[in-house]
């Protein structure tokens, strides 16, 4: 059985990582709609700087682990002997730090900066600045971004995102509104008689798509969930 998983925010907000559309979804009065841009970017990069600086600060604290879901994700891959393939919107590094292997980030990493030069990427804990140079660009040009996908930016790994949807037998969506394009299409992109789970705390625009839509918490559903199938498996 090919599995394909999509998680977003929703799955590491037991980890205590907010989410960006819920209550406390506002960065000092900010809707990510207005940061997350290239062109929020170019107006005023320190605003932007100081709300990715101020996430990678966070995350680096010794308190921020991985929760009951994502390591279940994790076991579940290890045991499972098909294709399995997760795919993260989150920029944090939670499921990596669980130990799942075939992770695919389409939003990119926050603990990564890209030079605006070359797009290299490497891996990067600091804080950044509008003046920080990417120490191997040659031309010394070269700032550091956050390596994060801004809205009106391509994502990640698009092809084989879909040709992973195209092929799967089961796609689970874990803790993401479904409003970001392309991320809340990739449902519709599975195949028929593929087996849909939603797992939420709310119904999302694309729940009717699914063909199981399971509303509570990750820590817990995702767990349950996951043992459920390894039993049906079995069968
Ligand atoms: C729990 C829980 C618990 C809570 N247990 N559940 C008009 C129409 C359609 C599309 C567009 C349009 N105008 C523009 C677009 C395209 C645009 C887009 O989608 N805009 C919409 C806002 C309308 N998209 C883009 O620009 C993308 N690029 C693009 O389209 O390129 C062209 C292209 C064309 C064709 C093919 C391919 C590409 C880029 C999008 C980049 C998004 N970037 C961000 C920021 C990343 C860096 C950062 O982290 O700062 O990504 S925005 C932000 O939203 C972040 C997230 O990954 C993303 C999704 O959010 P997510 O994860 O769903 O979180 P929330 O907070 O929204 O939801 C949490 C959910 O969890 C909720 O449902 C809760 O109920 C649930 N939950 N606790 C279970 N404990």
């Amino acid at each position: 059985m090919k599995v394909v998983v999509l998680t977003g925010a929703g799955i590491s907000a037991e980890s205590g990582i907010p989410t960006f559309r819920g209550a406390e979804g506002l960065w000092e009065g900010h809707r990510v709609e207005e940061i997350a841009t290239p062109t929020a970017f170019q107006k005023n990069p320190e605003l932007v700087h100081q709300f990715y600086n101020a996430r990678r600060r966070h995350l680096l604290q010794d308190h921020i682990l991985p929760n009951a879901a994502h390591t279940a994700l994790a076991d579940y891959e290890a045991t499972h002997d098909d294709e399995f393939l997760l795919i993260t919107q989150n920029v944090d590094n939670l499921h990596f730090v669980a130990g799942s292997q075939n992770i695919l980030p389409m939003h990119g990493q926050l603990m990564e900066a890209k030079c605006t030069e070359t797009d290299k990427v490497i891996p990067w804990h600091l804080d950044l600045t509008p003046h920080t140079p990417d120490p191997e660009t040659p031309s010394r040009r070269g700032r550091l971004r956050p390596n994060v996908v801004w809205f009106g930016e391509m994502p990640y790994g698009m092809d084989k995102i879909r040709r992973a949807a195209q092929n799967a037998d089961l796609f689970l969506a874990i803790g993401t509104s479904a409003v970001v394009y392309p991320a809340a299409g990739i449902v519709q992109q599975t195949p028929k008689n593929c087996r849909r789970v939603e797992i939420n705390l709310d119904a999302t625009p694309q729940s009717e798509v699914f063909t199981e839509t399971i509303r509570g918490l990750a820590s817990i559903e995702v767990p349950k969930f996951l043992k459920r199938l390894q039993s049906e498996e079995t069968i």
